[in-house]
């Protein structure tokens, strides 16, 4: 059975095409620097947003009609979504994708029944996987749809629910592991609080902690070598939730001796609503050596939730793509289209084109980084403000070898009219930046 039957292959015909089902710059095999561009972005489709989405929003009802639903029965149903998800995937040239256990699976009325649906479920993926050469990115256990899980799963005041939650986690695993994912996710949708006044989050957070090192020793146990990864969201659906943002996150693993294990997979607009830029995420975790992998797609900053908006911000991916190419790559990481198509775009073909969209957005921002890294016009100008710090008194500092108060006596001597900082060149910065933009634009 096939879905896309509109559909031939996406190919790239250039800035020039009007052909909305084609690429205008994702080439995957064009060279950039020392790797394609396929090897730089590594994109994933996100198999909640593309094959199980239906447009229903708190104001209304579907608005999609996804022909892979037309079954009664709901494993007749998860294997209809197998076949649309690797059409879909393979006939745009995605070779990753991520998803939830109840994404691929039903759950069932106990998690032994949920459990045979997964292993069930997963035995198609494999063969479709060995059929296509499509791989995992991650997987990862939802914990936060069931009602059990309302006030939390690691950190529900609950016990029983801890242990539902670690035996989604360990079954998770096992799939992932059984499927060659690469990297496994903890996005703590409800490891948060709704109010302080009935909340212990001292117990709540060591509790988490606990979860993770009982996660650990398992994965060691069964020889799960994916790459762990914790994905930050200051709040939505909690009010509030421990892994805020990157510096929170990475607060609680070190608080918790955790760091080692983990990396992080920062999404463009849990960033934004954690009122910092998508290149904040990156870069933090980037000097911290902990950026793992990206779940690629944009908000809108107009509203205050998490729209999860497949990506065309063309400053946004190239900046981001700065910081992926300064980090040497994502990998085992990706970008993973954490995306979906608005509500009114309810119709096959926006699907194809909103990965389309995603797709060029990141393969032009890829362009635009390596050609600002290139020219090397922004490093100069950074290491020329940092110059002090290279000789005589910058270099004690650096080098850890002052004290405060010969500080004190060297900074007697100064006249404060006399010391000059250079300019923080921010406007000759942002065009520097337009050139490269629009410089790559003009050269298709
Ligand atoms: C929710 C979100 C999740 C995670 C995986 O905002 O981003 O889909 O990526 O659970
Ligand atoms: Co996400």
């Amino acid at each position: 059975m096939t879905y896309f039957d509109f559909l031939e292959t996406v190919e790239f015909e250039g800035p020039g095409s009007k052909n909305p089902l084609a690429f205008n710059y994702y080439q995957a095999d064009k060279k950039i620097g020392k790797k394609t561009m396929a090897e730089h972005l590594r994109f994933s489709m996100a198999y909640w947003h593309s094959l199980t989405e239906d447009g229903s929003d708190p104001f209304g009802n579907p608005t999609m009609d996804r022909p892979w639903n037309n079954y009664q029965d709901s494993m007749d149903r998860a294997e209809a979504k197998v076949e649309a998800a690797f059409e879909l995937m393979s006939k745009l040239g995605i070779n990753y994708f991520c998803f939830h256990d109840v994404d691929v699976a039903p759950e069932g009325a106990t998690i032994k029944e949920s459990n045979e649906n997964l292993e069930k479920m997963a035995e198609l993926l494999k063969k479709k996987m060995e059929a296509t050469g499509i791989k995992l990115l991650w997987g990862t256990s939802n914990l936060f749809s069931h009602p059990i899980y309302m006030h939390g799963a690691a950190t529900s005041p609950q016990a029983k629910v801890f242990a539902c939650a670690a035996a989604k986690v360990k079954k998770a695993i096992e799939v992932t592991k059984y499927l060659g994912g690469e990297n496994y996710v903890f996005w703590g949708g409800r490891e948060g609080y709704e109010t302080l006044l009935n909340t212990n989050m001292k117990l709540e957070q060591d509790n988490l902690a606990r979860f993770f090192y009982l996660v650990i020793e398992y994965a060691e146990k069964i020889g799960f070598n994916g790459q762990f990864l914790i994905e930050p969201k200051p709040k939505e659906p909690t009010k509030h939730q421990y892994d805020f943002d990157c510096a929170s996150v990475l607060a609680f693993l070190r608080k918790y001796d955790l760091e080692g294990y983990f990396k992080l997979n920062i999404e463009a607009n849990h960033a934004t609503l954690a009122g910092h830029t998508f290149q904040h995420e990156l870069r933090y975790a980037r000097i911290n050596d902990m950026l793992g992998s990206v779940d690629a797609n944009q908000g809108d900053l107009l509203l205050g939730w998490d729209t999860d908006q497949f990506p065309s911000n063309l400053y946004n991916t190239s900046l981001a793509m700065y910081e992926v190419l300064k980090n040497g790559g994502l990998a085992p990481g990706g970008l993973n289209f954490d995306a979906k198509v608005r509500r009114g775009s309810y119709q096959l073909q926006d699907l194809v084109q909103g990965h389309i969209l995603g797709m060029d957005s990141f393969a032009k921002g890829l362009e635009v980084a390596h050609s600002l890294i290139n020219s090397q016009e922004i490093e100069d100008l950074i290491s020329s403000r940092y110059k002090s710090y290279q000789e005589g008194l910058g270099s004690k500092i650096v080098e850890e070898n002052t004290s405060l108060e010969e500080l004190a006596e060297i900074a007697q001597s100064f006249k404060l009219s006399e010391i000059k900082t250079n300019s923080g060149s921010q406007e000759k910065l942002e065009a520097i930046l337009n050139r490269h933009l629009l410089g790559s634009l003009n050269s298709d």
